[in-house]
């Protein structure tokens, strides 16, 4: 009797521990209790959830990348810094063309390079003459930052500032204390005269031989003061919000976990922890379970694609004919925004100021492909079976299914349908937990299994060859906690 009652309560206690957990979220990042076990460590895992400006940046999805300076006039990548501003004189820069022909591809945020390695500058900063005051551009009275941002205000696009850590030119380059002073005075001129900043872009390269000039960024000053001038502005690759993909050729991992054990940003302390684990933001795995049982941390740090429609970052007359097709966009599409990341497609203008029809007709090509993708759902009007399913299929991103047994969910297509490309989202604002699901169709009496994958995240695509089916089954084979799927969808895709 005693027995009874004493597992009575012990189950109850257990009960409602596990009742708390499933409610509780640790926003951006969660630090392990001391040697818990792997189950716990997972269960903690799939409670991380994304900081607010981290979400809005996923619902992002497609944003855009613009390389311009005066590489763009000297056909270089990497600018010396010994280029003459002189140099930089665009015959008929439209900021206004760029992002109407941005905006009409679908993306919902430019980013430009107001600085790049060469240290050259297109705005007119204070900080030194090396910028677009001292060119021949509209008298030295441009402003290309200006010019851009106004132009994003006008058709409702998100704005964002690369602003290279690197600098050639800058002569206090490599006296630390000096040049961290001068990077924070260029950083708080972007993020105080233009208004809203969206994301701040920090790269890693860093070209100097080892007689160059060492610099010691201060990350962690830099990250305080965008959090001061611009709190909702994500800050990218060196920055703590959003990761690297890892790669430069628009391909993202099949598995791609948002929460990762890749500490973020480049501070000391984030650089031990990943030395410790033997990981950077290029490690084919950054978040699977083997890893979590060696971490003491774990992040909310969603991976960004970045990739140029051309070979190059910059435009070059040579690359023209160079431009990436509609095939090949379409394929970085699936393997970028279909793989749980945001797209950041690079289209730099040419030396007169100007997107190329080059460049446009790919960029048009891309948005008609994506609008023919999701034109048809076929699971749109089809018969759900299993409870809470119908969440899957109402268009409602808001609601979800959230099996916490069976978790099969099976639908009859409103009319017998062909399809050869399965969407899938987690509620990411619950977090990411699915490891693994499956999907197969019913064709007469047989079941087919015909696509299955690992992580799904904000949004995962997988394609395969054509099927025709009566009956299409959605199992999640694994998960790290209940799962929240809020949409299963199948499409016929070209
Ligand atoms: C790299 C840079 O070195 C390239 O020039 C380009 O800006 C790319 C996006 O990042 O690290």
């Amino acid at each position: 009797m005693q027995r009874t009652l004493l597992a009575a309560i012990i189950a109850v206690v257990i009960l409602s521990c596990s009742r708390h957990r499933e409610t509780e979220f640790f926003t951006g990042r969660v630090d392990f209790p001391v040697q818990p076990n792997l189950g716990v460590k997972e269960a903690m895992a799939a409670r991380v959830v994304p900081h607010q400006r981290q979400l809005e940046w996923q619902k992002l999805e497609m944003t855009a990348f613009i390389h311009f300076t005066i590489n763009t006039f000297t056909d270089m990548e990497w600018g010396t810094g010994k280029e003459s501003p002189g140099l930089f004189n665009p015959s008929s820069l439209d900021a206004d063309q760029w992002v109407r022909v941005l905006s009409d591809a679908g993306m919902k945020m430019v980013i430009i390079t107001a600085k790049h390695h060469d240290g050259f500058c297109l705005w007119p900063t204070k900080t030194t003459t090396h910028s677009v005051a001292s060119s021949p551009w509209k008298d030295g009275k441009g402003d290309v930052i200006r010019e851009l941002k106004d132009a994003c205000d006008r058709h409702n696009m998100k704005f964002g500032v690369y602003l290279s850590p690197w600098d050639r030119n800058a002569a206090c380059y490599g006296d630390s204390p000096a040049y961290n002073r001068f990077y924070m005075e260029q950083l708080t001129e972007l993020l105080t005269w233009y208004g809203r900043v969206d994301e701040v872009w920090f790269d890693g390269a860093n070209g100097e031989g080892p007689d160059g000039r060492r610099q010691e960024y201060d990350w962690q000053a830099y990250y305080d003061l965008i959090r001061k001038l611009q709190p909702d502005a994500v800050t990218a690759i060196m920055g703590e919000d959003v990761r690297w993909v890892g790669t430069e050729s628009g391909y993202g991992r099949e598995t791609e976990w948002s929460a990762t054990v890749l500490a973020p940003g480049g501070t000391p302390e984030s650089v031990a922890i990943n030395e410790a684990l033997g990981i950077n933001a290029m490690s084919a795995d950054l978040g699977s379970s083997s890893l979590l049982s060696r971490a003491e941390h774990l992040y909310w740090y969603p991976a960004e694609v970045d990739v140029s429609i051309r070979p190059g970052w910059f435009w070059h007359a040579s690359e023209d004919s160079l431009v990436k097709d509609v095939e090949k966009l379409a394929d970085i599409y699936l393997s970028s925004v279909g793989r749980n990341a945001v797209l950041l497609l690079n289209v730099p203008p040419d030396n007169r100021g100007l997107i190329t029809d080059h460049d446009i007709r790919s960029l048009q090509g891309l948005k008609a492909w994506i609008d023919n993708l999701y034109s048809t759902d076929m699971l749109n009007g089809a018969r759900p079976y299993g409870s809470g399913t119908s969440n899957l299929i109402d268009g409602d991103n808001s609601t979800s299914w959230s099996p916490r047994r069976k978790r099969v969910a099976s639908f009859v297509p409103a009319i017998a349908a062909t399809f050869n490309t399965a969407m899938l989202q987690e509620d990411i604002s619950r977090g990411q937990r699915v490891e693994k699901f499956v999907i197969e169709a019913l064709s007469g009496e047989r079941w087919d299994t015909i696509a299955s994958g690992t992580t799904i995240g904000y949004r995962r695509l997988v394609r395969f060859p054509e099927v025709k089916a009566d009956e299409i089954r959605l199992t999640i084979v694994s998960s790290r906690a209940t799962p929240h799927i809020s949409t299963f969808a199948l499409y016929n895709a070209d």
